[in-house]
């Protein structure tokens, strides 16, 4: 063989790898799309989220736990990314495929959704309609594969190569430069701009339909009553407004979302109910009208995630409007005995609280809203529960529909069947937001600041050291109560060079936060942060 010969030869397989390729994302592109498009029309989930939801529920804890810390809020779209890549990379496998063995490449495909149907029985998935978006997702990968290898000259179902006239197109006029470059091609790459044209219309109609089907704006237009003991507005002196502070009140595009939810509920609220029942004298069920027409309470409350490392942004401070979880619990009349409150959201997530601390007279709340308006869907609307001191997972569900009184002995919550803790008060923490780890300030007095929490203990003090120094009182800024956060400033005179800050924070029983490090599994981290800095 000719060096020329082999150059081309070597072209010539480069160029069909690459075709290859691109028929094969197509061909997960349309049946992606088309799958999207067919959840909505049925009101299911989308095989990608239903596979996604499978690895969730099969991970172990320790892995879940990784990836929240890797990756705080943005886990799911990081698993959702993990899933259209390993789809991605199957896809471009089976294209490549498809242009020497078309039979075994549309294996591939139908096992692609074999799987897809195998991640629905793992996910335990009891709608029947949720295998149609499947089977949709292949019938449309198949017929784009099919199109995309017809529409290739030289491919396995294409025209001879050289084959002269193509059915359409002003190609047929324009001069032709080689026989395999020519009108063949453009059939091609039309019947791709085609399939990819389709594909993404298809999947922004299943995305878009969902909400347009279930009436927009149920959540802007729920009337939230005013609380019966409007809390005054916030003290000046809550907020010391230093740059690169967590502000007091964290607002709610901000605040930090923790859930096993791939897609965020989005509940009517015309149609939500709240049923309590299990260990109790009068059962009952509630609707969103009956809860709206209960006397409604305030409270400024911290939330905080038990996943949250020392150090982590998994915390979040607003103000809360709801109905006194344990005025609803008297009106059901607690057996004694039940020292659980098992909750379940709509998406099946259940969570354990301890009846004693909802009943101990803290401002537990069923909330319906957050920040002065109706609760975010991404945080739990119509209705979720907060509890002040204890860590989310056993205390703040969110679409919260059920709420059954049980004995921790005899029924286990979502985490607890992960090894994660069953009683978890917050721990007692503090942060330093200020200066930004590894960040530079100007030399002289440098401000130092950050927040520390201890939810119905209160934070007593704050103290920090720099340079593992001695340690020196913040001072801090005015709280409403003792269920929020504190923000802490103090200064320091500082040298350029390299530095460090570390701080401890005492709370209201007098226990200082210890030194020691203890990771958040499975009732949550303790240890002290500690940052470094440059002053230039
Ligand atoms: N339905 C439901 N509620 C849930 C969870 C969940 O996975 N599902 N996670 C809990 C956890 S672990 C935390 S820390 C808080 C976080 O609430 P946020 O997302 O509103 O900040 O919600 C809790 N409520
Ligand atoms: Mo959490």
């Amino acid at each position: 063989m000719s060096t020329e010969t082999r150059e081309s030869a070597s072209q010539g397989s480069r160029r069909r790898t690459t075709t290859g390729i691109a028929s094969g994302l197509l061909t997960v592109g349309a049946a992606l799309g088309a799958a999207e498009l067919a959840a909505a029309l049925a009101r299911t989930t989308p095989p990608v989220v239903a596979v996604g939801d499978a690895v969730v529920d099969s991970s172990p804890p320790a892995a879940m736990e990784y990836a929240i810390e890797l990756f705080g809020s943005a886990d799911k779209l990081v698993l959702m990314l993990g899933v259209l890549l390993v789809l991605s990379v199957g896809g471009a496998v089976l294209g490549v495929l498809s242009l020497r063995r078309p039979p075994v490449a549309f294996t591939g495909l139908f096992l692609f959704g074999a799987a897809g149907v195998l991640a629905l029985f793992l996910r335990r998935d009891d709608d029947p309609w949720a295998v149609l978006p499947v089977v949709v997702a292949v019938a449309a990968g198949a017929a784009a594969l099919g199109l995309l290898l017809w529409s290739l000259p030289g491919g396995p179902w294409g025209r001879e190569r050289g084959e002269p006239g193509t059915p359409s197109g002003p190609g047929a006029l324009a001069p032709v430069p080689g026989p395999e470059r020519g009108q063949g091609r453009r059939g091609f790459v039309l019947t791709a701009a085609g399939v990819l044209a389709a594909s993404g219309t298809a999947g922004v109609l299943g995305r878009r339909l969902p909400s347009v089907l279930e009436g927009h704006g149920s959540r802007e237009s729920l009337p939230l009553p005013a609380a019966q003991n409007p809390l005054p507005n916030l003290s000046k002196g809550v907020d010391l407004q230093v740059p690169g502070l967590s502000s007091f009140i964290t607002s709610n595009d901000d605040f930090y979302r923790i859930d096993t939810a791939l897609t965020v509920p989005r509940l009517d609220p015309a149609q939500w109910t709240l049923r309590v029942h299990g260990m109790v004298d009068r059962p009952f069920e509630l609707d969103m009208d009956e809860l709206l027409s209960l006397p409604l309470q305030e409270a400024d409350i911290t939330l905080t995630c038990v996943s949250n490392e020392v150090g982590g942004d998994l915390a979040g401070n607003s103000r809360w409007l709801g109905f006194p979880l344990a005025e609803l619990l008297r009106r059901a009349g607690v057996r004694s005995g039940a020292d659980q409150i098992l909750s379940t959201s709509q998406d099946g997530w259940t969570c354990g609280t301890p009846t004693e601390a909802v009943m101990d007279g803290r401002d537990a709340l069923l909330a319906v809203g957050m920040g002065g308006e109706p609760l975010p869907y991404r945080h739990g609307f119509p209705a979720r529960m907060v509890v002040p001191g204890l860590y989310g997972f056993v205390s703040a569900t969110k679409w919260v529909t059920d709420i059954k009184l049980t004995r921790f002995a005899d029924e286990q919550a979502y985490w607890a069947q992960r090894d994660w803790g069953v009683r978890a008060p917050i721990k007692t923490m503090s942060r330093v937001d200020v200066p930004a780890p590894l960040g530079r300030v100007e030399s002289g007095e440098v401000t130092l600041a950050g927040v520390a929490w201890a939810q119905t203990r209160g934070i007593d003090a704050v103290e920090v050291r720099m340079d593992d120094g001695h340690w020196q009182e913040a001072e801090l800024a005015r709280v409403p109560g003792l269920d929020t956060w504190v923000q802490w400033i103090a200064e320091a005179d500082l040298e350029p060079g390299m530095h460090s800050v570390e701080v401890r924070a005492t709370d209201g029983t007098g226990f200082t936060q210890p030194a020691e490090r203890v990771s958040p599994l499975p009732d949550g981290a303790t240890g002290r942060h500690r940052i470094r800095f440059t002053v230039e």
